[in-house]
């Protein structure tokens, strides 16, 4: 009773608190306000992009009171906080999301409603905030959301890059790439703070002086450009809490380059200046390789400076003794790319407030957590020692300090092993001689994280299985998750309305295990009914947006069968196309009788391909190739169709996911660290077709083996698989498939050979010949559940019942409880 008491006052209060009433009458005058003030268009005629500008400063302002409220909260409490280190973030729109983590969704669609608009139009004007690549990026935003609605005291540091992910044009089934220039529009999210900025350093050169009689570093920076904080306000769901993601942008400094203005040629001086906004100007769109860029390492070091600085100050703001640091602060890094903060913080408690090197040194040992999300060797960061050492002299001076030291302690534990030492070292010899970040990393942090419990395996016994052995304490693993709140509430408002019905409350969006409470109704013949009317639903509207998008017509009662995400060889992209083209082979030589039991396929492939990855590029041609074969097979008609959805993007897999009814999630096992699409499927009702990879695994597990189709080689068989040379297995049909591709049956003959040569003989890595029997079992079995309404329908319902371990809500509270030792801290109403 109590809590029902709370619930209404809490609710009266939201509708009363502060400067902003979140009534529909002041909400429309706010709106009109910013119609008229802000975006500076008459109050009597706006159109619905400027109704979502003027929407978005009216969320945008109760916004920044809730913000200030927890901040001030914050810094009255001084809890321990928690620093999120990211080089990405994969924001998506920020909306809806906003309104309904506010609690005022209803409320904004009727203040629009009475102006004339509608609310979701208004929110497809807003463009995706893409500033990452892939999983690594939607995940820290997805754990932003969770950090927020647990208030937990954290904050999140990154780059506001200009240029974000590129966008995917198709041009005659070629991917082209074209800027994202995202801020063109405005954006009412962020809040540029103009007082808030830092001298970031470049260059130089290290002298020594002497301070009270003893010698100290100084670093003479060559350069300098200044860091100006760019703050986007992250509101919980169901709590006042509304923390920071703060980015950086580089501005030129005012003592950037003193002497060009001095010598005459005042053009040439501003436009030299000018050239510091390029450190923060595009994103890197590659997440599979490292490419030792320098202007990737100015951009790393430029966000963790800024950031570092930031952090300080505010510990300053309230501690005088650094040895406390590490009660007021946890350093997540995630994955390597900042993992610069390790020297910095190190030059800063040493060359700056003039620590003695090893009380410095155990602060940093506590400070700093890492999460790795890659297992491929090429994914690894190696900076070479030139670049290094011209770009930041210091930090190599230090970085290399901190190996002397380690390799000392590393002879007294194993002895003069020569082959560990160097496996071990920091320092890579060879032809180029580079900086291992990882290695760096693995020194320092208290804790390294795997994304799911077979990545900490492949971490322990493959990838750093030195360290391992040296700390096995070290070494965890958090499994991923994504946030409901986005992928249910925001993403599918019909299905939360739904499972809210059903389970008498909608206290399972803060409370997600709430969601097995779904399982004793999954046979539920109305549940079944009302459940499938919603997903019919979504299926239309995707079948509309496909339509649009490509021409193509689908058909609602065929099978979605969906694969979206980056596009890469480990991912096996390839393998669905084999599988689409053998389901096309079939159809082609069936007679009418045996045509009339197929089931009919909408087979949707979309993602990315990095813009220098060729065989990447050649998969999305290839999908374009065969696609347009099917789909003009008067054969063939609504029996397959083959679509790919360009462009795949946050707010493109918003409507996606819930329209799919078959998700695959296929990479050759041992490859995938986590993978997280599948869990935005699963808390749909999409059933799963996938290997024993990554998190699927532990996905298996929860809602069983009855409730999705698996196939393939396992983890551990993969390494003998390849010695034996896996076109040895390969099925029959597996050679049919690829000769046709090889023979120029879908064209481009030439261009597609690479991709052929790639599956044959031994060449075959990624094990498409092994699992292509498997994989077209597991695809058969999915038909024949399809067909039986009342048995799919069961399983789609258990598939969103078993989702709620994978929400980040889980993830966040052990990685506050067994990484970072942060504990929430609410903001009162
Ligand atoms: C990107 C750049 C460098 C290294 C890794 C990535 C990346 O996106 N990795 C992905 O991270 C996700 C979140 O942990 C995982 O779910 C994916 O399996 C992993 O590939």
């Amino acid at each position: 009773e109590s809590g029902e008491r709370r619930g209404k006052a809490e609710r009266l209060f939201r509708l009363m608190d502060g400067f902003r009433r979140n009534d529909p009458v002041s909400l429309q005058k706010d709106i009109l306000d910013h119609v008229e003030f802000t975006v500076a268009r008459s109050r009597f005629n706006f159109d619905d992009f400027e109704a979502y500008q003027a929407l978005s400063h009216s969320i945008r302002d109760r916004l920044i009171e809730r913000w200030h409220d927890t901040q001030q909260y914050f810094k009255r409490k001084d809890p321990k906080r928690l620093y999120f280190l990211s080089l990405e973030f994969l924001m998506g729109r920020s909306l809806s999301n906003s309104v309904i983590n506010l609690g005022i969704r209803d409320n904004c669609a009727d203040a629009l409603n009475q102006l004339g608009f509608e609310f979701e139009v208004v929110a497809e004007q807003e463009g995706d905030g893409a500033l990452g690549n892939g999983g690594l990026a939607r995940l820290s935003a997805c754990q932003m959301d969770s950090l927020a609605t647990m208030d937990f005291p954290a904050w999140g540091y990154g780059l506001r890059y200009q240029y974000g992910l590129f966008r995917q044009v198709i041009f005659d089934g070629f991917q082209y790439e074209q800027p994202d220039y995202w801020l063109n529009f405005g954006n009412p999210w962020e809040i540029e703070r103009v007082h808030v900025s830092y001298a970031v350093k470049f260059y130089g050169n290290v002298e020594e002086e002497l301070l009270n009689g003893e010698k100290c570093k100084v670093w003479v920076p060559g350069e300098m450009v200044e860091a100006v904080a760019y703050d986007n306000p992250i509101p919980g769901y169901g709590t006042r809490n509304t923390i920071n993601l703060r980015l950086w942008a580089a501005k030129p400094s005012d003592q950037h380059d003193m002497e060009s203005f001095n010598t005459g040629d005042y053009i040439n001086a501003v436009i030299n200046r000018q050239g510091a906004e390029t450190i923060s100007s595009v994103l890197y769109p590659d997440d599979r390789s490292y490419q030792g860029k320098e202007l990737r390492l100015k951009q790393q070091y430029f966000f963790v400076s800024a950031s570092l600085q930031d952090i300080i100050r505010r510990f300053k703001d309230s501690h005088s003794n650094f040895d406390e640091f590490p009660d007021k602060v946890a350093l997540q890094l995630n994955d390597t790319h900042p993992s610069l903060a390790i020297p910095e913080v190190m030059r800063i408690l040493v060359d700056e407030e003039h620590l003695e090197w090893s009380r410095a040194w155990g602060i940093v040992c506590k400070l700093f957590s890492l999460t790795s999300h890659t297992v491929l060797p090429e994914g690894l960061e190696k900076v070479p020692v030139d670049l290094l050492g011209s770009l930041l002299p210091r930090h190599l001076q230090i970085i290399y300090d901190i190996n002397f030291f380690f390799m000392e302690d590393l002879k007294k534990h194993f002895g003069l092993d020569y082959d560990r030492l160097s496996r071990m070292s920091i320092v890579e010899e060879g032809a180029v001689k580079s900086i291992r970040m990882a290695n760096l990393s693995i020194v320092c942090c208290h804790t390294v994280n795997g994304v799911s419990r077979v990545h900490l395996e492949l971490l322990k016994t493959r990838v750093f299985k030195d360290f391992y052995e040296l700390w096995p304490q070290k070494f965890q693993f958090k499994t991923n998750g994504v946030t409901q709140r986005r992928w249910i509430v925001v993403s599918n408002p019909s299905l939360c309305s739904l499972i809210s019905k059903w389970l008498g409350t909608e206290a399972w969006i803060r409370d997600v295990d709430l969601l097995l409470g779904l399982r004793e109704h999954a046979a539920n013949a109305d549940l079944q009914q009302e459940w499938n009317m919603v997903r019919r639903v979504n299926k239309m509207r995707l079948a509309e947006y496909i339509e649009t998008m490509s021409g193509i017509k689908v058909s609602p009662d065929a099978m979605f069968d969906v694969q979206t995400k980056r596009i890469h060889e480990y991912k096996r992209q390839l393998l669905n196309l084999l599988g689409i083209i053998h389901r096309y082979d079939c159809i082609k030589n069936m007679n009418m009788n045996e045509r009339r039991k197929v089931v009919p396929r909408v087979c949707i492939i979309g993602g990315k391909a990095a813009p220098g990855y060729e065989i990447a590029k050649k998969i999305i041609k290839l999908c374009h190739a065969v696609g347009e074969k099917i789909n003009n097979d008067s054969d063939v008609g609504d029996l397959l169709k083959l679509v790919f959805i360009p462009d795949y993007n946050v707010s493109v897999a918003e409507l996606v996911i819930p329209g799919s009814d078959l998700s695959q999630h296929i990479s050759t096992a041992g490859h995938e660290p986590s993978g997280t699409g599948s869990m935005k499927f699963l808390m749909n009702g999409c059933l799963l077709l996938a290997t024993a990879d990554g998190s699927t695994i532990e996905i298996i597990e929860e809602i069983g083996e009855d409730n999705m189709f698996t196939f393939g080689a396992k983890v551990h068989e993969v390494p003998a698989l390849r010695e034996k040379g896996s076109a040895l297995t390969a099925p029959l049909q597996f050679a049919r498939v690829v000769r046709m591709v090889r023979d120029g049956y879908f064209g481009f003959k030439d261009y597609f050979k690479s991709l052929c040569d790639a599956l044959d003989g031994n060449g075959d890595f990624y094990l498409l010949g092994h699992d292509f029997g498997s994989y077209l079992e597991a695809q058969a079995e999915a038909d024949k559940a399809f067909v039986d309404r009342e048995k799919w329908t069961r399983m789609s319902i258990l598939s969103t019942a078993g989702s709620g371990r994978f929400s980040s809500d889980r993830t966040i509270g052990e990685y506050a409880e067994k990484t970072w030792g942060i504990e929430p801290c609410r903001c009162p109403f």
